[in-house]
């Protein structure tokens, strides 16, 4: 891979701090032990756990009210792929990208191929973009897309994610992502039952198209850019229409895509008991789809739906593969240590989920010792476990502390230099 931060500057900050990450570590070994625990074995689980970045949460986001562009933001996606290798470089657990289309312009996509293989990335599931007007587009997606009351808008919103499916085979994906923003600002403005028709023919025919080996995420969200109603507003409506389309259709889950409250690690669970868990756009929320960073503030939801995530996976569970994305919007960080600190903390929430003790939280659940039960998953959950995700991307060759080193390296002033304001950004309001 092509050294982006200077590997000798990594080396340098593990070293520095490596006779305490060494004396952390043996401790948390220790406390483990007691507990049955082999500190080694999380290690490597945690080596081989990956999420994917969202290329347009490599530039700066904003809101419907402003953007505040900042210095060195990538102007094109190969210079998004290259902010995405050195968040790979430092913290060794996002070892793919996800595209949207066309937000991410691309001429050549052999071309862009082959950029990212020499950047040692891969790339995740291809989004579709028919919630917005594209400059020189003959029909426009006011009144919706694959749901419009006008059969040549569908076509047009069938034949684009149709075309994202072309591309996203030549890059070496297997899964479209499609969410659309139909839906109405007002009461009786349309017939719920006859746009969900309409939505369902569309998307049928683009099942209908998907490579053998290819999957159909849908994604659902509550409200924006409709206010009133949205075709696939929620994971019931989503499950409906992906029990429709077919095995090779399942549910993502947006973390910000919920009403208030909702109770998404048992909305996980459904999806899994009945093989339609897609995978996740991993982000945080206060107050509706903030777009916030992951874990920066309900850890504990986070946890707990990877709590249900690694029972499926110790379960052996039939048919679980879900695919782990972030979809975030950076308004006042650099996106790129935005990214590397919500990886960790996606990371964090799976290494704990696997410290929960599964047999004694069954031998509770039965017993119906409640109290029990969930003090065993807060015993997970407050076990600090950085020792572990530090030596997991030492090991892989990152960097123990990557926003320290990423601050020391000058990435961004280079780039900085390198990348003059172009006014455009291709990474969107989300
Ligand atoms: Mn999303």
């Amino acid at each position: 891979m092509t050294p982006l931060i200077d590997a000798g500057l990594v080396n340098e900050a593990n070293q520095h701090s490596a006779a305490h990450l060494q004396a952390d570590y043996d401790h948390l070994g220790s406390v483990l032990a007691r507990r049955g625990i082999e500190i080694d074995v999380l290690t490597e689980q945690a080596r081989r756990f990956a999420v994917a970045v969202p290329s347009w949460g490599t530039g700066t986001g904003g809101t419907r009210f402003a953007r505040f562009p900042s210095q060195g933001e990538p102007r094109n996606v190969f210079e998004k792929l290259q902010d995405c290798a050195v968040i790979q470089q430092l913290v060794r657990c996002t070892p793919r990208v996800s595209p949207h289309f066309p937000w991410d312009r691309v001429d050549d996509f052999k071309a862009l191929r082959q950029h990212a293989d020499e950047l040692g990335l891969g790339f995740d599931a291809v989004n579709s973009n028919t919630f917005q007007d594209q400059p020189g587009q003959p029909l426009s997606y006011k009144y919706g897309s694959l749901s419009h009351t006008d059969p040549a808008v569908r076509a047009q919103a069938v034949a684009h994610n149709l075309q994202c499916m072309e591309w996203g085979q030549v890059l070496g994906a297997s899964a479209l992502t499609v969410w659309v923003g139909d839906g109405s600002n007002f009461p009786g403005q349309s017939h719920f039952q006859r746009q969900l028709e309409r939505y369902l023919e569309s998307t049928r025919a683009i099942y209908e198209a998907l490579p053998d080996d290819w999957a159909m995420f849908l994604e659902h969200k509550m409200f924006e850019p409709a206010f009133y109603s949205t075709v696939i507003q929620d994971w019931g409506s989503s499950v409906l229409c992906a029990m429709e389309l077919g095995d090779k259709a399942r549910c993502l889950v947006d973390l910000g895509h919920h009403a208030p409250n909702v109770n998404i690690e048992m909305i996980v669970s459904r999806l899994i008991q009945f093989h339609k868990l897609a995978g996740f756009h991993f982000n945080d929320s206060k107050y509706g789809d903030d777009d916030l960073d992951s874990g920066s503030l309900h850890p504990y939801q986070q946890f707990l739906i990877f709590n249900e995530l690694v029972d499926a996976e110790q379960r052996g569970q039939a048919g679980f593969d879900p695919a782990y994305m972030l979809d975030q919007s950076h308004n006042v960080t650099d996106p790129i240590e935005s990214l590397m600190t919500s990886a960790q903390e996606v990371q964090r929430s799976y290494v704990k989920a696997l410290l929960v003790d599964r047999e004694a939280l069954y031998a509770y659940q039965d017993s119906n010792d409640a109290m029990m039960a969930t003090n065993t998953l807060k015993a997970a959950f407050n076990t600090d476990v950085d020792p572990i995700l530090a030596r997991a991307r030492v090991l892989e060759g990152g960097a123990a502390d990557p926003v320290a080193v990423y601050r020391a390296s000058g990435y961004r002033q280079q780039v900085g230099k390198l990348r003059p304001s172009s006014g455009q950004s291709g990474s969107g309001i989300v």
